[in-house]
């Protein structure tokens, strides 16, 4: 297809036979979680996902190559180089492409290379939304546009209370964006399993899913859709205590005058640092849980054909 794309060995094997791959982001690697958790969770929700009966495929810029499928080493690689690997979203890829550059995926060209190998499910944590304070500062993550654009199903546990919720939401509408509440009608808060928000739809089961997705393709309709999966109730963390230090931090990036790509990071690592280990492992149970949902909805998507 092009030559900066490669695509893992096992990753094209199972593609080439129909069978169901999933896609993860390497952002969550590099950028979201500390070394060494961050590994061992790639690897875990890699093993989750061949305990589900799919493919992993994590994706990420290596050396200028758009890659789908990783090995063990090259996970170990970003996760101990983390921040110095550059978060690559998508007006990032001409120009490491073209440097022979490492980047970590966003959701954003998580789901541009996911689809360039043809794979169309993805899971992640969190997704990239309008800011709080997008009214002033135009701070809108490139995943929402990527969402109206690209034809991946994204599964995230919905977006964390350091974005505007309501006004995501907003965007998504009029980006036409489904926003489908799997088993629930409430946008989970990331953290937390409620929100206040409603979503377009409910649905109950990974085989609805994956009917909704082929419809939209046989109808030809362009764009994604957001699957939001809500942290399992024993790993949910007390919505108050989170929302203050979500807060805080909000604060401290404001005083910092912290702007542009730096905005993201900066928040989940103050967050990670004044909730403790708490939140780091409600992060890592609900990417496994959302994993576990990509990867019976992959598996319901490939005996639709
Ligand atoms: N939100 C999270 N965890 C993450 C991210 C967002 O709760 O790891 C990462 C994802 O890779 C997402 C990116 O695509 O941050 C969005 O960055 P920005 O807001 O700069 O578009
Ligand atoms: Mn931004």
């Amino acid at each position: 297809m092009n030559n900066h794309l490669c695509i893992g060995p096992e990753v094209a094997k199972a593609l080439a036979a129909g069978k169901p791959v999933v896609a993860l982001e390497s952002t969550i690697i590099s950028h979201g979680m500390p070394y060494p958790q961050n590994v061992e969770t790639a690897l875990l929700v890699e093993k989750t996902i061949r305990d589900n009966g799919a493919v992993p495929a994590t994706i990420a810029i290596i050396g200028g190559k758009l890659k789908a499928g990783l090995s063990r080493e090259e996970i170990e690689y970003l996760g101990r180089k983390g921040q110095e690997v550059a978060k690559a979203s998508r007006r990032d890829l001409p120009v490491l492409v073209a440097r022979g550059a490492d980047g970590a995926t966003t959701v954003a060209t998580t789901m541009i290379i996911a689809a360039m190998a043809g794979i169309k499910v993805f899971a992640t944590g969190g997704i990239g939304g309008v800011h709080r304070g997008a009214e002033t500062t135009m701070d809108i993550s490139a995943d929402l546009e990527e969402l109206s654009q690209t034809p991946v199903m994204v599964v995230c546990a919905g977006a964390k209370s350091i974005l505007d919720l309501g006004l995501t939401l907003e965007y998504l509408e009029t980006k036409g964006v489904p926003v489908i509440g799997f088993g629930t009608d409430e946008l989970p808060a990331f953290y937390t399993r409620k929100s206040g928000f409603g979503v377009d739809y409910r649905i109950d089961t990974e085989k609805e899913l994956a009917e909704a997705f082929k419809a939209k393709e046989d109808i030809g309709l362009k764009g994604g859709m957001l699957v939001v999966n809500p942290i399992p109730e024993q790993y949910s963390m007390d919505p108050d205590y989170i929302s203050q230090v979500i807060d805080e931090a909000i604060k401290e990036a404001n005083s910092r005058g912290i702007k542009g790509k730096k905005v993201t990071p900066f928040l989940l690592a103050k967050v990670a640092e004044k909730s403790g280990g708490e939140s780091l492992a409600s992060n890592i149970q609900l990417v496994l849980n959302n994993a576990i949902v990509a990867s019976r909805t992959a598996a319901a998507l490939s005996l639709l054909k």
